[in-house]
């Protein structure tokens, strides 16, 4: 009788979830947000859900649209004024089921900082990127300097340079 042996890959191992981003946040009251993260596992990953509580704490399910690994929602309403949270659910074709990822973005207030940018690629050939920034916020006649601190800026690919800022 022939024997033959196969090896067995045992998946009790849940999705990781990694990069979860939130954007715009703060969002204006009753725009969209969009949320995404990175999901992947050894035997491939059945479904994606975003989870998201208001600040009332009403639970709504969202789901995802895949792009590569990414999982994303782009029409995630902010309908009540505050901090929201959201969990992302994943589970991988075995039944494993990652549920610690978690995040917030809250509504905008009319003192925070408004930052303007695109959401779209770089030209290659392209040296430089606008990015508008500002605020609705009346400062008092005694303020004479703002400052502009760029942080956790998301740049990929071919960077000769480093992000960098210039004062006007
Ligand atoms: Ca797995
Ligand atoms: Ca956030």
């Amino acid at each position: 009788m022939n024997e033959r042996c196969f090896d067995v890959l045992l998946d009790n191992t849940p999705p990781s979830v990694t990069d979860l981003y939130d954007f715009p946040d703060p969002v204006e009251l009753y725009n969209y947000v969009r949320i995404e993260a990175t999901v992947t596992d050894l035997n491939g990953v059945d479904e994606v859900l975003i989870e998201v509580s208001e600040p009332d704490s009403t639970k709504t399910n969202y789901s995802t649209t895949k792009s590569g690994s990414v999982y994303y929602n782009n029409t995630i309403i902010a309908d009540q004024a505050g901090t929201h949270t959201y969990r992302i659910y994943a589970n991988d074709t075995k039944g494993n089921v990652n549920s610690t990822e978690t995040g917030t973005f809250r509504t905008r207030s009319d003192t925070d900082f408004i930052v303007q940018r695109g959401y779209a690629t770089i030209a290659t050939g392209q040296t430089d990127v606008m990015i508008v920034a500002g605020t609705d916020y009346i400062a008092p006649s005694s303020l004479s300097r703002a400052f502009i601190r760029i942080v956790g800026t998301r740049l990929s690919g071919d960077l000769s340079r480093p992000a960098g800022a210039s004062r006007c």
